[in-house]
């Protein structure tokens, strides 16, 4: 349970009666849509890494924003806690319950409400799984602005509640800037009605931008209004290897100025990341054992360029010695090779034992400096320490390994990584938010008033704290 790892302060919440599954049965109408057989409320109850494990006795699965808002408005005049559930992939312990909340999964929200071809705009409910919607937008020549390695579960909801980054940051920028609307469900049952589909909007506070991020401390979104983007008609993709962290830097500026808007993706990973991939699934690499590799991908409205601005972009690199060797993709067999080798990392490191996932910002003058600095610090406790993730969003991924859970290397690691992060101005959660693991840290990136600022919202919108406390 969550309750033997972490300090867990339960409110003085209501717990869950027989009387009120028999309500949720009643308004859900449907036997399927609460779960409360103990074997099947497991998975509910355990988050994607497995280090979270709460004691959630009912799985609420509604279909539409008037159940949610009813569940809502009974759980609040009960006292009972709830915590928001979407496709559980979630890497800070935010999806599922950390006591016994109630579970109010969005699974079967899963309508696509409009797709309007012309001004390129999706509306849907937060259920929908990202891989899906991607599949249907294709057709229509249309792709989401984001995407992540873990499309095949998760759902718009949880992207939008968590802002999640993914591979594409560096092109589209945040979900902050292309979701159009959004409607939520406050704690209290009130439906928050913040949807439209125009790119423009300045009629007082932009509201919807509290529930991007938020993780669902403040309400339930039950509908995403997002601009599309479109689908680029051609794309390639290079592996490329190199000697130091500083040829890396001058990988991305280079690809920055030489593929300019075919730029569509640049990601990196040191050589222990690398291995962990090789070793543990089994994958090829397809370049010479290098210190760092980078991923580029260009993509855009002419095939022909695309591939000749990458093949020019690497022989330049090659030419003036900062790169030692890469490798260009162009058929989707081998793209789809190459960018495993990337967003199977996660999995890769899963394999490796117990692992302490830090997901950071720093600027890109110190960014890797942290991980050889850990390396000294901790020294053989670790079994494997790897740096990796979204150079171009200045986004570090540190990943460090261990046979099992290790108390006396966490206490190596925190909370010197986060005073860290905190001397160079960087963030303690670039892109995974919070939740309910990494909440405690939030002064090292947050200022007091800030902070105070983020309170004075939640007190507004969940004064009795029935979801997930900031
Ligand atoms: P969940 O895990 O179910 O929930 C996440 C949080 O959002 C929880 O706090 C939950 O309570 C809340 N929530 C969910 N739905 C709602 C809703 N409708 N209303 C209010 N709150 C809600 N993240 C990145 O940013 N970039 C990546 O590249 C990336 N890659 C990943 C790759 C893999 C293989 C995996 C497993 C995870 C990855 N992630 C990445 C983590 C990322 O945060 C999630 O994958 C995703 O955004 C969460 O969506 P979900 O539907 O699974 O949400
Ligand atoms: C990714 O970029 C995900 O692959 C997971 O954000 C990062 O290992 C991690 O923590
Ligand atoms: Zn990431």
């Amino acid at each position: 349970l969550a309750s033997n790892r972490y300090d867990i302060q339960r409110g003085n919440f209501a717990k869950a009666t027989q009387q009120d599954i028999n309500y949720f049965k009643d308004i859900l109408s449907s036997q399927s849509a609460v779960i409360t057989d103990a074997e099947e409320l497991i998975g509910s109850n355990t988050d994607w890494l497995r280090v979270v494990r709460g004691s959630g006795p009912v799985l609420l699965k509604p279909e539409n924003t008037e159940q949610v808002s009813k569940i809502m408005q009974y759980c609040n005049n009960r006292n009972l806690a709830v915590v928001p559930q979407g496709g559980k992939t979630g890497l800070v312990g935010g999806g599922v319950p950390v006591f016994d909340e109630i579970i109010l999964s969005t699974s079967r929200m899963n309508n696509v409400i409009d797709v309007d071809k012309i001004s390129g705009t999706l509306v849907c409910q937060p259920g929908c799984i990202l891989q899906e919607l991607e599949d249907r937008l294709d057709s229509d020549n249309f792709i989401l602005p984001y995407d992540l390695g873990a499309r095949g579960s998760c759902h718009i909801g949880g992207n939008l509640s968590t802002n999640a980054g993914g591979i594409r940051l560096v092109r589209y920028g945040s979900l902050h800037g292309s979701v159009l609307g959004v409607e939520a469900v406050l704690a209290d049952g009130t439906v928050l009605d913040c949807m439209s589909t125009c790119r423009k909007d300045n009629t007082g506070y932009d509201l919807k931008q509290l529930f991007i991020g938020s993780e669902g401390t403040l309400g339930i979104i039950t509908k995403v209004a997002i601009a599309l983007a479109q689908k680029p008609r051609a794309q390639c993709v290079a592996l490329i290897g190199c000697n130091n962290f500083e040829n890396v830097k001058q990988v991305f500026s280079s690809a920055r100025k030489d593929l300019c808007e075919y730029l569509s993706a640049c990601e990196f990973m040191d050589s222990k990341i690398m291995s962990l991939v090789e070793n543990h699934l089994k994958l090829t690499n397809p370049v010479q054992t290098s210190s760092f590799y980078v991923l580029i991908e260009a993509s855009g409205s002419s095939e022909q360029y695309c591939k000749t601005a990458l093949l020019d972009f690497l022989e330049t690199l090659i030419e003036s010695k900062v790169i030692k060797e890469g490798i260009v993709a162009d058929n989707s067999v081998q793209i789809k090779d190459v960018w495993a080798l990337r967003e199977r990392v996660l999995e890769a490191c899963q394999h490796d034992g117990y692992v302490f996932k830090y997901d950071v910002s720093l600027p890109l003058r110190v960014f890797y400096n942290i991980v050889d600095d850990l390396r000294s610090r901790l020294g053989s406790q670790a079994k494997s320490i790897g740096g990796y993730g979204h150079i171009g969003d200045g986004n570090l991924h540190i990943n460090i390994t261990c046979e099992e859970y290790n108390k006396q290397l966490e206490k190596a690691i925190e909370p010197y990584i986060f005073e860290w992060i905190g001397k160079y101005k960087g963030s303690v959660s670039a892109e995974h938010g919070m939740g309910f693991i990494k909440r405690k840290y939030m002064n090292y990136s947050k200022s007091e008033a800030a902070y105070n600022t983020m309170k004075g919202i939640k007190q507004l919108l969940d004064p009795k704290r029935r979801m997930m406390d900031i």
